[in-house]
């Protein structure tokens, strides 16, 4: 069981886009280079690292976590490998977490791409991850102020807020309105960032109740169907050739005109298989849908070995009938010669 957060700590996740300022906020937030900042948008530091610092008094810890970028956590083996590095990140932290720093670079376009990154976070970390222990992180103040030294009347970061609309105003209300922005390059602002930062932590309801393994382990079936969706198409392609297999055993078998007990097996296994290939979609779909169309496909299939089998049962029935009246014939044609 982990330990309640005591006052005196603050452990925190940073989550975002690699570039959006993830490191940089760090290093920021503990006071000191902790982490490796990249001029290069593309590359991300390839652990999971995690960073201690006292600042106000405070004990600091900070999980620099992996970059999130939708495309990249779509794909197969990627999206795998973003759910491992979350769960490390979330095991360097045993006195669970206090909140969760959505990491974005002010100044950036809120797109369907940060929406679902953000429904993809919350498949990894439970649905109410946002409103329970996100708070938004905005980087590049400096940039922030050049806008606004445009503006007249001058608008305050909050201001800014207030005007936002549509998703990212909905992301706001969801998690309390808890932004903050950051200047990372501003040393002299970094000790206001950071009392504004930790009050937000301070206001979190979830205080004294972190964000642990226990919790991240509740929500195990969210990232298990995130990663069975990213590998959808694969899956398909797999389960398609094990449907054509099955179909051109049926075929073949579908021209034998008699029902021996060799061809009969044949037919009794193909059923075994393809009530197999049946569980096999139940199991691998995980309750998400995205192989029911071929679940129909192999239910059909399942129909059709059965209605196959009965056709060659009745064809069986009317050969023994036949042979049996020949039989008939023969005996009687026997019978009428020793009578001439
Ligand atoms: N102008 C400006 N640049 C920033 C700020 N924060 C980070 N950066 C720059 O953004 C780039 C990516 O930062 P980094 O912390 O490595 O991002 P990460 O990939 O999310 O960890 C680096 O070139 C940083 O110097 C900021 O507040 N203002
Ligand atoms: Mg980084």
């Amino acid at each position: 069981m982990a330990s309640r957060g005591s006052d005196d700590t603050i452990n925190l996740f940073l989550i975002g886009k690699t570039g959006h300022g993830k490191s940089s906020s760090g290093n920021s937030i503990l006071g000191r280079e902790a982490f490796y900042v990249s001029d290069n948008t593309q590359s991300d530091t390839a652990h999971i690292q995690v960073g201690f610092g006292r600042q106000q008094g405070r004990k600091v810890m900070v999980v620099d976590g992996p970059g999130t970028s939708e495309t990249r956590m779509g794909m197969g083996d990627a999206a795998m490998k973003m759910v491992q590095d979350m769960e490390q990140g979330i095991c360097l932290c045993p006195q669970g977490i206090h909140a969760m720093l959505l990491v974005m670079k002010y100044g950036n376009r809120f797109t369907a791409e940060e929406l679902g990154t953000i429904e993809t976070l919350k498949s990894v970390f439970g649905p109410t991850f946002v409103k329970d222990f996100c708070i938004v992180l905005f980087t590049h103040g400096d940039v922030f102020d050049t806008h606004n030294k445009r503006q007249n009347p001058r608008t305050t970061f909050e201001d800014w807020c207030h005007q936002q609309i549509g998703k990212i105003q909905d992301l706001f209300k969801e998690c309390d309105n808890r932004v903050v922005l950051f200047n990372n390059f501003n040393t002299k602002a970094m000790e206001d960032q950071r009392k504004i930062l930790f009050g937000l932590v301070d206001g979190l309801k979830s205080k004294g109740k972190p964000y642990t393994k226990e919790d991240f382990d509740k929500v195990a079936l969210g990232r298990e169907q995130l990663i069975v969706r990213a590998n959808a198409s694969r899956m398909r392609r797999e389960i398609q050739d094990k449907i054509d297999y099955l179909v051109g055993r049926l075929n073949s078998l579908s021209q034998c005109t008699v029902l021996d007990p060799v061809t009969s097996g044949k037919f009794e296994q193909l059923m075994k298989d393809a009530i197999g290939l049946e569980e096999e979609i139940n199991i691998r779909d995980k309750g998400t849908g995205v192989l029911q169309h071929l679940r129909q496909v192999v239910q059909a299939t399942q129909r059709n070995i059965e209605s196959q089998v009965k056709v060659t049962q009745s064809m069986l029935r009317e050969q023994e009938k036949n042979t049996e009246m020949e039989l008939l014939q023969n005996r009687l044609k026997e019978i009428a010669k020793r009578f001439e």
